[in-house]
């Protein structure tokens, strides 16, 4: 890989600060959005890791930083009251935007399209949904998820009970159903490629026809090369951003719980 990396390691396409930065460490092109990743990310962990040495526990799985308590609203808190939280939400935003442009600037050099940090954004779209978007609806930075392993599965599980029944949020039914058809598309394309490309010894390995002609077998329909990746991109980043529209319409938009909202369905006048 080293000897046809060389060919592409280009200078230009940077989309900041021209040639500044513009070089390889090892394997990791840099650039002013690597230099950006690298300090957010130092600093987001050097947080943590302060945050921690005030707290309770070392115990990794346990360490946890809290948002606000939401008497602070949307105002800035002290530092270990929940002002940390927020100045390592700062961090993370500003590292993984700074992540997905450094993945800009390497399409751009290499002349691909956007289509991976495009993706990227969605994941970062789901995030700041989490810890900005809804906090800010509801009016309180505490209604963010705590920086800890299992206490980020404690505020899942709280804010799901809170209401009642997360599974009969309809957004959510969504997401799960394109999650589950993401691992599906995935399953019969990874199984399908290896099928044919990656035959036993002595057997001649098979490509596009014998692919096609497998699924138009089996279901009358094949979708073809490009489409299953489309498809796959698709499902993907349509899982995530239901994920988003689940979380975000739960409070701002639904305060009851889920399992009320279907009374819409009873209330039909056609029963009546
Ligand atoms: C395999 C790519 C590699 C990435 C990895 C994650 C850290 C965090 C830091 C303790 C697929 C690296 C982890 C850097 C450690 C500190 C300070 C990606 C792969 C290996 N979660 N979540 C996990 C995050 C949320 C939920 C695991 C992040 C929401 C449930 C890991 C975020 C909700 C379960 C983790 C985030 C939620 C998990 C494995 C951010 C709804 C599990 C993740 C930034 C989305 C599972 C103990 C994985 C688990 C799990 C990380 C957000 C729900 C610790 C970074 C608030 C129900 N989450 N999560 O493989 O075992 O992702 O938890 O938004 O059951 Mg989570
Ligand atoms: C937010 C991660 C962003 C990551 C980024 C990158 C690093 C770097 C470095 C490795 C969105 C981070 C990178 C840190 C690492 C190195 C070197 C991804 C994010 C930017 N649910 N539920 C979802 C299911 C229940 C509840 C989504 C299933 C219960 C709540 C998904 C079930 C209750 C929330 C989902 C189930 C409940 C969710 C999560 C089953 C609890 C959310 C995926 C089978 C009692 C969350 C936006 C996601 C959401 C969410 C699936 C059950 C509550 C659709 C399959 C009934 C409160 N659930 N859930 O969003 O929508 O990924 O978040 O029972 O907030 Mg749910
Ligand atoms: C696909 C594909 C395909 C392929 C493929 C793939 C999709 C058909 C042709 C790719 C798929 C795979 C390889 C499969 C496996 C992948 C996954 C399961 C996804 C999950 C991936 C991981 C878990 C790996 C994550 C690893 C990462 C993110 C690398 C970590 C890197 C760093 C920490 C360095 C980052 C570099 C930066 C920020 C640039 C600038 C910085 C440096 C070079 C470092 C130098 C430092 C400084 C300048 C300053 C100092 C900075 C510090 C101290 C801060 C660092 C902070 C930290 C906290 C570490 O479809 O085709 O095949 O292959």
């Amino acid at each position: 890989m080293l000897s046809f990396e060389k060919k592409y390691r280009v200078r230009g396409g940077t989309l900041i600060g021209g040639d500044l930065f513009d070089f390889w460490v090892g394997p990791f092109y840099v650039g002013f959005f690597g230099v950006m990743t690298a300090f957010f990310s130092a600093l987001g962990t050097g947080l943590i890791l302060y945050g921690a040495s005030q707290g309770p526990t070392w115990n990794p799985w346990q360490i946890s930083i809290a948002p606000p308590d939401l008497k602070y609203g949307l105002g800035l808190a002290p530092l270990m009251e929940g002002g940390l939280w927020q100045i390592i939400t700062v961090c993370a935003i500003g590292a993984f935007v700074s992540w997905a442009l450094r993945e800009v600037e390497i399409c751009r050099k290499l002349g691909m399209g956007y289509h991976v940090p495009f993706a990227f954004s969605f994941a970062i779209l789901a995030y700041v949904t989490l810890v900005v978007v809804r906090p800010f609806l509801l009016g309180a930075w505490g209604h963010g998820f705590p920086y800890g392993i299992y206490s980020h599965l404690d505020w899942v599980s709280n804010v799901g009970y809170q209401y009642l029944h997360f599974h009969y949020n309809p957004a959510h039914m969504i997401a799960v159903t394109f999650f589950f058809t993401t691992t599906l598309a995935l399953a019969l394309h990874g199984s399908l490629i290896l099928s044919a490309s990656n035959p036993p010894k002595g057997e001649v390995v098979k490509a596009g026809e014998h692919e096609n002609t497998f699924f138009r077998d089996t279901i009358g329909y094949s979708i073809g090369a490009l489409g299953i990746h489309r498809l796959g991109l698709f499902l993907a980043l349509s899982a995530v951003f239901w994920s988003a529209v689940c979380i975000v319409i739960s409070g701002p938009f639904w305060t009851g719980s889920w399992t009320e909202w279907w009374s819409w369905w009873l209330d039909l006048p056609i029963w009546s």
